[in-house]
């Protein structure tokens, strides 16, 4: 999964790349120009801390989650549409973390010559909107050439579902709004599949902030998705101290958590995906990552494809009642292992044992 940091010029990105990453890219250097940054990490999980804990395995492996720094936009391509590898480069993501500036930095001048986060946002969201309109409309001149062509043999009320879908979305878009706050039925998502249209991706905004600074909230902001107020590079620092100082630091601020790490666990919420767990004692303890919804069997496929395919049943668990009970055995003992079959819906934070022949 791959979340793209975008923003205007000089709003914090690579900051907030390198805090995410513990990376050590270059910062406050604009080229203005295509700059593509990736980096994978682990979901900070406590519940996977638990089960290294009982279990005492070799190993034990962390959801992941990518975070690509988007240098290059600047809000001044929206009539003309986004630069090739750019939109190339968005589409790719499967959702992005908006950074929008509210710090006061005399040594960074803004380019629009002052600091107003909510002007930035609107600004960015634009961009995207007038995009995905281009899009659309590229679109529906093919569809029309195409029933004017007599639809190359295609059914004629088929063709007129996708044209009335796609102006549907023309209007939405006309009027300002990201097709964020759409739902699709099934049929609709396949003709969307393709698009990558990117108001309609999940998106986060961080306000980048100043220490001690007023918050911004979601209904200020006008924003239906999700939004953290965080001070990016105190943040960065306490990231890129050790872990002990970075302790002693957090304690000093009165910081119970560091929002980074709040920002992870969003990201992954934002994503619509949940963990869930296999541990084998003294082996392995594995978070893994499935989109909300997903069944047992799809679950399996993760670990394998021969498990998939070989697929008995699945053993499945909370992850709290493991660990109020303290273990399988106890488990088993207590009853408290449930048989699923293929289409159980997995839930955030089962420990499963799958069941297979090969
Ligand atoms: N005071 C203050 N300065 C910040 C903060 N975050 C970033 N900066 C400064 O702003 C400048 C730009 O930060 P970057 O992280 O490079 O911003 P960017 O969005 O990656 O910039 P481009 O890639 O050039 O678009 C740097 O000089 C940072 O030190 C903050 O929270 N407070
Ligand atoms: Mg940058």
């Amino acid at each position: 999964m791959e979340l793209g940091i975008i923003g205007l010029p000089q709003s914090g990105k690579t900051t907030l790349f390198n805090t995410l990453t513990q990376g050590k890219l270059p910062i406050g250097i604009s080229s203005g120009k295509l700059a593509v940054h990736t980096a994978m990490i682990d979901v900070p999980d406590a519940r996977v801390d638990t089960l290294e804990k009982i279990f005492e395995p070799k190993k034990t492996v962390y959801a992941k989650v990518t975070y690509v720094d988007i240098g290059g936009l600047d809000g001044a391509s929206a009539k003309t549409g986004l630069s090739g590898p750019l939109l190339n480069t968005l589409h790719q993501m499967d959702g992005f973390i908006h950074v929008i500036r509210h710090f006061e930095n005399p040594l960074v001048p803004h380019s629009a010559g002052s600091v107003d986060p909510l002007r930035d946002l609107a600004t960015m969201e634009t961009e995207f909107i007038l995009n995905d309109l281009i899009q659309v409309e590229r679109k529906l001149t093919r569809l029309d050439e195409e029933r004017q062509r007599g639809g190359y043999g295609r059914d004629k009320a088929a063709l007129g579902r996708e044209q009335a879908f796609f102006t549907r979305l023309a209007e939405t878009l006309t009027r300002g709004l990201p097709l964020r706050g759409e739902t699709f039925s099934a049929d609709e998502e396949k003709m969307l599949s393709g698009h990558g249209l990117l108001s309609r991706k999940p998106q986060l905004i961080v306000v980048n902030q100043s220490e001690g600074q007023a918050q911004i909230s979601p209904e200020e902001a006008k924003v239906l998705t999700k939004l953290i107020c965080m001070p990016v590079k105190l943040e960065m620092e306490i990231a890129q101290l050790g872990h002990e100082d970075a302790a002693l630091f957090m304690e000093e601020y009165g910081i119970q958590e560091p929002s980074l790490n709040r920002l992870v666990r969003l990201s992954y919420e934002l994503l619509g995906l949940i963990s869930f767990f296999t541990a084998f004692g003294g082996k392995e303890v594995h978070a893994w990552t499935i989109k909300r919804g997903a069944t047992a069997l799809e679950a399996a496929g993760k670990i394998h494809s021969d498990i998939e395919k070989g697929f008995i049943r699945a053993e499945v668990i909370s992850f709290d009642e493991l660990i109020a009970l303290g273990g399988f055995a106890e488990a088993r003992q207590a009853g408290k292992l449930r048989l699923e079959g293929k289409g159980y819906l997995v839930q955030d934070g089962d420990v499963l044992t799958i069941r297979f022949n090969l």
